[in-house]
Order: C-alpha cells, then sequence, then structure tokens
C-alpha cells in the first residue's frame, strides 16, 4: 500500500497535477508510515538519476505551523535536480503551485552526525553556513488542509532551493550570534517577509539538532556534506511569472531568483 501512495505522488510531480490528500483514502495513516512513503518516492527520483545532496526541515517557526495549521517540525530530502543557481531564472513551466521562503542553510562538514547531538555539536560539525530560499510545490489539491503524514507522504513539500553564492566559514559565527541574523525576503525591491533568524526554532542550528532526533528515531544518520536548509523564518510567498526575490541577511548576504 504504501508502495503505492508513493506512486501517486510521483506521477503527480512528474505530470504536474494535483492530487487529492493521501489522507482521505488512508484516515489513519501514521507519520512513520508516511516517511516510509517519502522513502519510496525518493528511490523513483534516485532511479531516475538525481543524487541525494541533503535535507530540509519543515515548519520549524511558528510563523509556518500557522499557515499550514500543522503542529511539529518534519524533513524532506534534498536532490541535485532540486538545486537552482543564485541569480538564475526560475521557470514556472512544470510547477503547481510554488511559493517561495526565506532559510538559512547549513553545509555538514567531513563527518556524518550519528545519534542525538547538542547544538554546539551541530555547529561544530558544519563547514559552512549561507542565506538561502526554499520553493515550496506540494502535489496537493490547493496546497492546504493537508496533515502532517500527507505533507511527510509529499517529502514536506520540497521541491526546489538556491543557496547564496557566498557560503560562510561557520568558526565566525557562534550560536548566539546565529539566532540574531536578520532575514528579509524582498519582492522587485520591496521587502514582503522580514524574521529574525531566532523565529527559526528559537536558533537555526537547533533544526539539526531536530533533525538529527528524528533520523535517529528512523535508524538513520546526517551524512556527511549534506546541505541542510533550516526551514523558513516566516510565511511562504506565491511566485508569480516575472517577480524578481531575494532574501537578504545583512552578516551572510543575499541569495536571488528570477520568476519567469
Ligand atoms: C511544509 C514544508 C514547510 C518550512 O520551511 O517550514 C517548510 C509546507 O509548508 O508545505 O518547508
Ligand atoms: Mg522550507
Amino acid at each position: 500500500m504504501l508502495l503505492e501512495l508513493a506512486k501517486i505522488l510521483d506521477s503527480a510531480l512528474l505530470e504536474t497535477r494535483e492530487v487529492e490528500r493521501l489522507t482521505a483514502k488512508v484516515p489513519d495513516l501514521k507519520l512513520d508510515d508516511a516517511y516510509r512513503i517519502q522513502d519510496e518516492g525518493i528511490k523513483f527520483r534516485l532511479a531516475r538519476g538525481e543524487k541525494l545532496i541533503g535535507l530540509k526541515m519543515g515548519l520549524t517557526s511558528k510563523a509556518k505551523r500557522e499557515q499550514m495549521n500543522l503542529s511539529s517540525p518534519v524533513y524532506g530530502v534534498l536532490t541535485d535536480r532540486m538545486q537552482q543557481r543564485d541569480g538564475e531564472v526560475f521557470s514556472l513551466k512544470g510547477k503547481i503551485h510554488p511559493k517561495i521562503e526565506p532559510e538559512i542553510a547549513f553545509i555538514i562538514g567531513k563527518r556524518e552526525l550519528r545519534g542525538r547531538v547538542t547544538a554546539q555539536q551541530a555547529l561544530e560539525a558544519c563547514s559552512g553556513i549561507c542565506a538561502a530560499m526554499e520553493i515550496l510545490d506540494s502535489r496537493f489539491v490547493g496546497f492546504k488542509y493537508f496533515s502532517l503524514p500527507d505533507v511527510v507522504a509529499d517529502n514536506s513539500s520540497s521541491a526546489y532551493f538556491v543557496l547564496s553564492s557566498k557560503v560562510h566559514d561557520p568558526g565566525k559565527f557562534d550560536l548566539a550570534s546565529l539566532a540574531k541574523l536578520q532575514m528579509s525576503m524582498e519582492v522587485d525591491g520591496k521587502p514582503v517577509q522580514t524574521a529574525f533568524s531566532s523565529e527559526i526554532s528559537g536558533n537555526p542550528v537547533n533544526s539539526i539538532v531536530q533533525l538529527c532526533e528524528i533520523l535517529d528515531s528512523r535508524g538513520l544518520v546526517l551524512p556527511a556534506g549534506s546541505i541542510v536548509l533550516a526551514g523558513a523564518a516566516t510565511q511562504a510567498v506565491q511566485l508569480v511569472a516575472g517577480m524578481k526575490v531575494c532574501l537578504r541577511v545583512p552578516t551572510l548576504g543575499e541569495v536571488s531568483l528570477v520568476v519567469a
């Protein structure tokens, strides 16, 4: 059954169409099984030649939990095909109902993270940190009214992401400074969503801590070299052709995309 549900979502992705939420068919879908559906969906993508390059945390801010009416952090998987280049033109072709949100990304260094870690250990395990934006695109009708198992099964709405071309040495930051980053996402030069990085689980580094906890509970590790998106600091904004979106984080730099 799980494989069948994964196939439904995978065809929706490939055919750019919305499908009914899975819990309409399987009302008692459990979160564990939802992660198994996510795993199967990722296997389909890997079989098509995509490579795993990281993980994203989602629903790590109050703004996002309220926007989606969902209660706890979840993770999704990032592949090389999802990554856009900083400043690149992003075409809406082949997208269902994409939204963009401001994030912070960490690059895990040469050693994998296994088991539970503290925020300090998580920070020390990083080799890079940068400003980032995630483009979500749920495969569910209206991008709304889904439950936690639905969103997890759908790879936590992961679709695309972009990292700033400026990646910093995390040694320049301590935990306190990482909670005070000012994040301003602009559309055509006007700020539309602004927040401090503390909106992300109190500190974006805590997203790595939470990710390790969930991975550990599933018997998995956070691989060396992974990109980790910490989750959006604010609500997501719908993408419209012609808009230029730029996230500015004064101490980190900026990252942008032009929507076509
Ligand atoms: C779920 C994914 C949320 C974030 O950064 O909070 C997320 C959704 O909003 O569809 O990626
Ligand atoms: Mg996100």
